[in-house]
């Protein structure tokens, strides 16, 4: 059984449940995609960045979940007004990740905020908010509080790429993003963006690297077939 580590996310805040009892989380969306690929999900706790080559060792592919803003240190610019919360040790953790798993050469899928990682971890940029910085914006980005199973926005796809063993051009996703890619990293190919042209999926093949800006795990509850997202993914 391939085993797929998950980074956490963590509750920065204190909370009626928790206090100030700090936990590190996962949501369960995540599990059940790698799951019913028939993957064992090992959730990776966020932890010292030096440590990433234990953490990859341990592990036989890579996914990179939703959650906070990337820090625009990643990418050379100071906090624009509109940035939301950052998490400088989430941040580090992953991107350490990322460049451990391609070194080793094991597959990587970035969904949401794990898409805006890979980016910026291969030296890629962002949008730190979209609404204030991307001219041209014309599709709503962030459906909340809208149901998260529920595809808003259509796709167009730019290329051949894995998206077509699961999806068609026109083919609608969720969407719960303010930030989006704004130069992609290097070597990464743009598979799909929103009709407003903002990015929605990159990858590279050659390095297995895969990333969407949509949330397929939460499409699963009700749309059994953004599994094949998952499924593939595992097989790579
Ligand atoms: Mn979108």
């Amino acid at each position: 059984m391939k085993k797929i580590g998950i980074p956490s996310n963590n509750l920065l805040h204190p909370n009626s449940h928790f206090g100030t009892n700090y936990v590190d989380y996962i949501q369960k969306n995540y599990i059940d995609g790698i799951t019913n690929a028939h993957a064992l999900p090992i959730v990776l706790p966020i932890g010292d960045p030096k440590l990433a080559k234990n953490y990859i060792d341990s592990v036989d592919a890579l996914v990179l979940a939703g959650g906070q803003d990337v820090s625009p240190f990643y990418f050379g610019e100071d906090p624009q007004i509109n940035l939301h919360e950052t998490d400088s040790d989430r941040d580090a953790f992953e991107v350490a990740l990322v460049l451990e798993a391609i070194k080793q050469e094991k597959p990587i899928l970035g969904i949401c905020r794990g898409l805006q990682i890979v980016n910026v971890a291969l030296g890629g940029t962002l949008y730190q908010d979209l609404n204030s910085q991307y001219q041209g914006l014309k599709v709503r980005h962030n459906q909340y509080p809208t149901k998260w199973y529920t595809p808003t926005h259509r796709l167009i796809l730019k290329r051949v790429s894995w998206l077509q063993n699961f999806l068609d051009d026109q083919s609608l996703v969720n969407s719960f993003h303010h930030q989006a890619v704004k130069k992609l990293g290097d070597g990464l190919q743009l598979d799909a963006v929103s009709t407003d042209n903002v990015v929605e999926a990159f990858s590279d093949e050659s390095r297995r690297i895969y990333a969407v800006q949509w949330h397929p795990e939460m499409l699963l509850m009700k749309h059994p077939e953004a599994q094949k997202l998952f499924d593939t993914f595992v097989l790579k």
